[in-house]
């Protein structure tokens, strides 16, 4: 599965809180293989190599949790992911079924 995202980081591992300058919304094109969600700061190149960057935003999606984010109203179609390291992200997908799509992906796995 794959599909543009916008990512908010709230929490650093450990359910740290993200500081301040570093919890601002990025857009990405998000990969989902296997039990990577890979997040490409520009568009989708197939022929592209990963980036230290790429390397770097990718979440390991195994033991996580993806949910709704019932409680967050700034913006639409916003699902909360919790990893088995307890990071926690924030993505707003394109729209409603985007977003029901992404958390039964990521929670299937
Ligand atoms: C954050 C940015 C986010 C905002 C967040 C700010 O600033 O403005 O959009 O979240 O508020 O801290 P920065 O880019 O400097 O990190 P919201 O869009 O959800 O308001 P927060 O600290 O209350 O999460």
């Amino acid at each position: 599965k794959s599909g543009f995202l916008v990512r908010k980081v709230h929490a650093d591992p450990d359910g740290k809180r993200t500081p301040r300058g570093k919890r601002g919304w990025k857009s990405f094109y998000a990969m989902l293989k296997g039990l990577v969600l890979y997040l490409q700061k520009d568009e989708y190149r197939a022929e592209r190599e990963l980036t230290e960057e790429d390397v770097k935003n990718a979440v390991s999606i195994h033991h996580s949790l993806a949910m709704r984010a019932a409680d967050y109203s700034k913006r639409p179609n916003v699902f909360y992911l919790r990893t088995a390291d307890w990071r926690v992200f924030l993505f707003q997908a394109p729209n409603a079924e985007q977003m029901q799509s992404w958390i039964t992906r990521i929670n299937v796995v």
